[in-house]
């Protein structure tokens, strides 16, 4: 499994229901690494890019006029397989259908006001952190407690 960067947004809902530190701690007891973080208003420009695959469906309107609606939290999360890694921690897309233990599925129960978005592969991850952050927004630092999260004893954390 590669080390791997993702995007992860923290939506209008969950910054105004005061989750923001419930769901970072969720990435973060994982054993994640926060690698960049942004508390932002989306504009309509750049939400229509972000979800650009998703123009024409019905909810297009509705969630870009969500997602533009109040400040969101952007945050770029590291780890070994962190892309598939905080899929699993957000649960299933709907509230009412993710399963109790995901973030979805403890905090949420609406099926557009969903409270977190992630990215869903490498190529999404790459244009998604592009769109949000410069490179240089995306830190690297040394957690000594990453000798802790992960096997390190073939060479490359496990
Ligand atoms: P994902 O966020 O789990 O990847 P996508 O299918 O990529 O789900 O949809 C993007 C976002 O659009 C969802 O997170 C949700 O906020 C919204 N959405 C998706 N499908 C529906 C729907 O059928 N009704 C209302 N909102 C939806
Ligand atoms: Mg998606």
């Amino acid at each position: 499994m590669a080390m791997e960067t993702t995007l992860i947004i923290l939506k209008p809902d969950a910054v105004q229901r005061g989750l923001m530190g419930r769901i970072i701690a969720r990435f973060e007891d994982k054993g994640l690494q926060i690698v960049g973080a942004k508390l932002m208003t989306i504009g309509q420009e750049l939400a229509a890019r972000h979800y650009a695959d998703h123009q024409g469906k019905p909810f297009y309107d509705g969630l870009v006029k969500f997602m533009t609606s109040s400040p969101v939290l952007v945050v770029a999360v590291r780890g070994v397989g962190a892309i598939k890694l905080c899929r699993n921690l957000m649960g299933a897309t709907f509230g009412s259908k993710a399963e109790a233990g995901t973030i979805r599925g403890d905090f949420g129960s609406s099926n557009s006001f969903n409270l977190v978005h992630g990215s869903d592969s490498p190529e999404s991850a790459a244009r998604e952190l592009e769109l949000f952050f410069e490179p240089a927004e995306l830190l690297e630092y040394e957690r000594p407690i990453d000798q802790w999260v992960y096997d390190h004893s073939s060479g490359s954390p496990e």
